[in-house]
């Protein structure tokens, strides 16, 4: 794992409810690691302690802690960091430790969890666990329950797990602003005992949003319901990691959403079972089938399928403009509409002037545009057989035979055993067989008649 390491300097006198209890404490704060890389990183296997199945992060990674007597001691740093979405975009944003989102913060249920928090912003922060069950006076609540982190001030969260699950992290101090920015990070507590709640790989990302004008790089922190940028873990496709399994490998995905709108994921494939919320796990019996989970804003909800399907399995928010980059939404709907004599009249004036949509939108997919500098196509990404022409929260499940246990590289595009994918067929009629149209009514059946209002008969039942 490339970390590098940073060195955090203690210094001064440090206040409020929940901060470090003493000077000694204070100056044995453990190092933060960073990362800038937005490559998925290998999972990191617990040293010591219960055995668990750790989890991957999308473009992200793990935190890594130290263990201080019967403490695990983490160190979270709040800070500006540059996250590129997908190659040819970066935005400037908020994050921890070099990222947004921040790292994965993994434990284990039982483990006494010490969170160092350094803020390196330019205004207050706090951290708050969502999910967690823990004393209102760590909860985070800037305000509430603890006085807020100014810029330059380290706070310590102590709590224990008292059960295992799916959570996240986020501030609770100028929440609009700091989460349009990028902060946020996923949190798992794995079982204590290493049998329960098993699985091969375990895949994690939250979903969050951003509106950055085409060519800018800050997203705009005002904006409430309108954004353009639809990302899961702060990257758009084609720049989100592929989800690759073994075939046979029990798959888990936990997703949590911290976008100011609800998104229904639609897997390709498979059905899935809803196995855990923030709220716990579900028990066996209560578990129901899906194929598309709608996951509501503020919630977490992760899902498992056995992997007995090799292939290239979309994985997407089912809602069409939440799998488009910027730019897309002030098109207006060309179908149908013949542009050609307006095109002339438009090219007298501006001689580059295109037309574009009135066979649908595809064309954009493989179109190259003039666009402005760090800015991402609406519509993007190449398969083996063509454009994808998709963008935001797309990605692709890829089950492959043979793959070893933690080999998560791209296996590449799936080669399809002979005669299993669509083709053309030859054909010698043009025109589609339709059936034939019904025969005319004779005034039977379910056929009905219009008689004018006062007419002679309109009162009598029709047979
Ligand atoms: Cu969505």
């Amino acid at each position: 794992m490339s970390v590098s390491r940073r060195n955090f300097m203690a210094a001064g006198a440090l206040i409020g409810a929940a901060v470090i209890g003493n000077r000694a404490r204070a100056a044995s704060i453990p190092e933060a690691p960073t990362m800038e890389s937005p490559a998925m990183q290998p999972p990191l296997f617990p040293k010591g302690g219960p055995d668990y199945q750790p989890v991957v992060t999308l473009n992200g990674w793990t935190l890594p802690w130290r263990q201080n007597g019967e403490w695990k001691e983490f160190h979270l740093v709040a800070e500006p960091v540059v996250r590129e979405l997908a190659p040819g975009m970066k935005a400037h944003l908020w994050g921890y430790n070099g990222q947004s989102p921040g790292p994965t913060i993994e434990c284990v249920e039982g483990d006494k969890v010490r969170i160092f928090v350094t803020n390196k912003l330019p205004e207050h922060t706090t951290v708050h666990w969502h999910g967690i069950l823990l004393p209102s006076g760590m909860d985070g609540v800037g305000g509430l329950t603890q006085p807020h982190i100014k810029p330059g001030k380290t706070f310590v969260y102590e709590f224990q797990m008292k059960k295992s699950g799916t959570f996240m992290y986020h501030p609770h101090a100028d929440e609009m602003v700091q989460m349009a920015m990028g902060m946020m990070g996923f949190l798992v507590v794995h079982p204590r005992d290493p049998a329960l709640h098993r699985v091969d790989r375990d895949f994690v990302f939250l979903m969050s949003s951003y509106d950055v004008d085409p060519g800018s790089y800050v997203p705009k922190v005002n904006t409430m319901t309108e954004f353009n940028l639809w990302t899961w873990n702060t990257r758009v496709f084609p720049g989100i990691d592929h989800l690759v399994a073994a075939k046979g490998d029990r798959v888990r995905v936990r997703i949590g959403n911290l976008t100011m709108t609800n998104h229904p994921i639609h897997m390709h494939g498979y059905d899935f079972a809803v196995t855990c919320t923030d709220g716990g796990w579900v028990p066996a019996a209560a578990r129901w089938p899906e194929v598309t989970i709608d996951i509501p804003v503020g919630a977490m909800r992760a899902f498992e399928f056995k992997a007995d399907e090799p292939g290239d399995w979309a994985i997407h928010c089912h809602k069409s403009h939440h799998t488009m980059n910027a730019m897309g939404h002030d098109v207006k709907n060309f179908i149908g509409v013949q542009k050609r004599d307006l095109v002339k009249s438009i090219r007298r004036m501006v001689p580059d002037y295109m037309a574009m949509g009135s066979r649908g939108m595809a064309e954009m997919g493989e179109m190259e545009m003039p666009m402005p500098d760090n800015t991402l196509p609406m519509m993007t990404g190449f398969g083996q057989f063509g454009p994808i022409e998709m963008g935001g929260m797309f990605s692709v499940v890829k089950v492959r035979e043979g793959l070893a246990a933690g080999d998560y590289k791209d296996p590449g595009w799936f080669k399809h055993p002979a005669g299993t994918v669509a083709h053309e067929v030859a054909t010698v009629d043009v025109e589609p067989k339709r059936a034939a149209p019904a025969p005319k009514s004779k005034g039977r059946g379910v056929a009905l008649k219009v008689v004018k209002p006062g007419a002679k008969g309109s009162h009598k039942d029709h047979h």
